[in-house]
This record gives structure tokens, sequence and C-alpha cells, in this order.
């Protein structure tokens, strides 16, 4: 509940600073590939993909949100021992040049309570929080094709 939290505030306060000057005039931001895989029946965690380039300045990926999920965390992976482990990180960093590429077997997004009713092949809305270089904050909404697992 305390992400919850944390994400809501981030947005709102996105949006109280939402002036024409907040993407820097340079900066651009696009996403594409965004993905959310359905949960195996009875489990309601998803991991989550997609591809964030800019333009312009660096910026870093702080959180995400959807209506169909509780919770989205940002994740990495590393091996440790041999073992592959998850761990929550607060910020990806993308700059130009170098796409951030979230997906199975690296970083990714994780969703937790995962809405059952979600079928594969629909899209839903899925809000990404950036902030800049200068610290500014921003919302961006993109949609997330809901797949099968392995597909
Ligand atoms: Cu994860």
């Amino acid at each position: 509940m305390r992400i919850m939290a944390l994400v809501a505030s981030l947005g709102l306060a996105a949006l109280a600073a939402c002036s024409p000057a907040s993407q820097g005039g340079e900066n651009s931001v696009s996403v594409s590939d965004a993905y959310i895989v359905k949960p195996t029946p009875g489990r309601d965690v998803a991991g989550g993909g997609l591809t964030l380039s800019v333009t312009g300045d660096a910026m870093a990926l702080v959180g995400a949100d959807t209506d169909i999920a509780d919770t989205v965390e940002l994740h990495t992976m590393s091996m440790e021992d041999g073992v592959m482990r998850m761990r929550k990180v607060e910020q990806l960093d993308v700059s130009e040049g170098t796409p951030l590429v979230l997906e199975s077997g690296g970083a990714h997004l994780m969703l937790f309570g995962v809405s059952p009713d979600i079928e594969i092949g629909e899209t839903v809305d899925l809000v990404l929080t950036l902030t800049g270089s200068d610290g500014s904050e921003s919302t961006l909404t993109t949609e997330a094709e809901i797949r099968g697992l392995g597909d």
C-alpha cells in the first residue's frame, strides 16, 4: 500500500507541475512494445516489458501504474551464486541512443494484484512516471498489450 501511495503522489505531482516546459522543449520520449503477461490461473503476479527511448537529455523511469493491478514495481535481474534474483529498484535510467528495454530475463515491470478479468489480446493503459535530469517529473500514458505466457 505504501508503494501505491507513492505512485499516486508522484502522479499528482506530475499533473500539478504539468507546465509546457516540463519536457524541456527538446526532450522527447517514446514507448514501444509495451506488454503485460497474463498470470497463470490462480496467480495475480505478472511480468511486463516495454522499450523506452528518449532524445535530448537523459531521463529516468521512476514508476508505472495501471488500473488492472494494485501496484507496479521496477525490477532488475542479476545472477547471484548461480541463481537469478530479482530486485526492486527506484529508477531505471534511459539516455539518447541507449533505449531502456524491459523484458523477461532482464530489467522488467512486475505487477502485483493483477485483475483476473484481463484477456489476452486486449490493451490496457499503462502510465509511466519519468524524471528529467533537472528533477522535473512527467507522466506518459501508453497502451500495453496483454500477452499469454511464452508469446
Ligand atoms: Cu520481478
